[in-house]
């Protein structure tokens, strides 16, 4: 077959590299940390961005060119992306795609064609999986972008809109499992709402655990082993959504009795949109037991709206994957859920994106495990907290055996509080410029 893509295997060659068409730090056989990188770090294509996007936005058409030389809107397009996305991913070493099912076919007008094209694709998927090893991170339902979930999906006021969200589940279920798909995603796309006034907060929420439970009972029933996430985001395209953020989520799982089967993916534009940092998210989740997979990213904080950049910010990068290596890795991976700007529509761009994120992930890995080998990062901590440790009574709040009495005595005898230690921001912040860039 001939080739797409008019760049060879991207390669390894190091921090001096000027080759734009070069890894300068992900080196995936490099160890680090007693792993090698690439198991750190399964990188995964997000095929919506990265094969069917063309830059649309809301003043102007598409201005890269993803037609592959097929027709848009027909199998012949849908197969010649698979052909594309196989090729690209091989050429940069990635592992893993994510996918919609509306990514991998054009949506018929029945639901019964729709289904029966996803058959097809995912028979040629597979069929490139097995040739390639290149696997599958997770699946998703694109529960968003038909205009019968103007209202939402679990979330809606339809129960005939309900029933075509659980067809699709079930269905994106269907392919995840044919394609050994470590993960399974619910983004709640428009989940959410605009007005209270037309609308029950209680009977949607309720209804959406309605549907993930469904979803569990089904995919356990067809061998899914893997996880369930949600990927919390607080807005956008609803005003108000309902997995605003990791604690939200991890709270309407709890509340469910869903937490057992789900974790979260955490991208880091939706942190940031949230109003947190990226390694926020993550901490949150990771204290939870529920930090499963992340959607590598960023956003721009000039802008208030989900751009999907690619990630550059290494300090970010580094903060992140301290969280993941603290957190003993992820059962996901990092999915690259973005996409080049608008003006950056060749097929090289494409190839520079991607090479632009991995560098960045693999600096801040090999800046993160720096960090930890340090260690007064850790050891300040350790020892900000030392109270609690290194007095009795800071033995007996952690331990649970005193009272508000024997506290109030306490505080009684010494009349006033010393101040607490110092926090040390700054001293902290310059450790990590330190190891950044000594
Ligand atoms: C959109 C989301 C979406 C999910 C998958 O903002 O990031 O792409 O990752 O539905
Ligand atoms: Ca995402
Ligand atoms: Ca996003």
């Amino acid at each position: 077959m001939s080739e797409i893509f008019n760049v060879e295997k991207i390669k390894y060659e190091g921090p001096k590299s000027k080759n734009p068409f070069a890894f300068k730090y992900y080196d995936a056989d490099r160890v680090i940390m007693g792993k090698k990188m690439s198991e750190h770090l399964p990188f995964a294509m997000a095929w919506w961005h990265n094969l069917c996007a063309e830059g649309t936005d809301m003043f102007g058409r598409g201005v890269a060119d993803k037609s592959f030389g097929c027709e848009r809107g027909t199998m012949e397009h849908a197969k010649a992306k698979v052909d594309a996305g196989f090729e690209f991913m091989q050429k940069l070493g990635i592992e893993y795609f994510c996918f919609h099912d509306v990514d991998i076919v054009p949506e018929a007008d029945d639901i019964k064609e729709t289904n029966r094209r996803l058959d097809e694709i995912s028979d040629y998927i597979l069929e490139k999986m097995n040739q390639t090893g290149i696997k599958c991170l997770w699946g998703t339902a694109n529960m968003f972008s038909n205009p019968r979930f103007c209202n939402g999906a679990g979330s809606s006021n339809s129960a005939e809109v309900f029933a075509f969200a659980a067809a699709q589940v079930k269905k994106a279920l269907d392919l995840t499992v044919k394609l050994g798909g470590r993960g399974y995603v619910f983004w709640g796309g428009r989940e959410g709402y605009e007005t209270l006034l037309n609308t029950d907060v209680k009977f949607e929420q309720d209804n959406i655990a309605r549907l993930m439970k469904m979803a569990v009972e089904y995919g356990r029933s067809i061998g899914f082993t893997g996880d369930f996430y949600i990927e919390p985001k607080p807005k956008e395209p609803m005003k108000h959504q309902y997995d605003f953020d990791a604690a939200t989520a991890i709270g309407f799982l709890k509340a469910h009795g869903l937490d057992k089967d789900f974790k979260m993916n955490i991208e880091a534009n939706h942190a940031t949109l949230a109003g947190h940092t990226f390694e926020h998210d993550l901490r949150i989740s990771a204290i939870n037991g529920m930090l499963g997979s992340i959607d590598a990213n960023q956003g721009d904080y000039l802008l208030g709206w989900d751009t999907d950049e690619f990630p550059f910010d290494v300090y970010t990068a580094t903060l992140c994957m301290l969280e993941v290596l603290n957190a003993g890795g992820l059962t996901g991976g990092f999915n690259f859920d973005a996409k080049n700007r608008r003006p950056s529509y060749t097929y090289e761009d494409m190839f520079i994106g991607f090479i632009l994120g991995m560098d960045t992930f693999a600096l801040g890995l090999i800046k993160a495990a720096e960090l930890i080998e340090d260690g007064r990062l850790d050891e300040f901590k350790k020892e900000r907290y030392s109270s609690y440790y290194n007095t009795e009574i800071g033995q007996k709040i952690l331990s649970g055996e005193t009272t508000l009495t024997e506290l109030s005595e306490y505080a009684e005898k010494l009349g006033s509080a010393s101040l607490p230690g110092s926090g040390r921001q700054e001293l902290l912040e310059s450790i990590v410029n330190s190891v950044l860039f000594g």
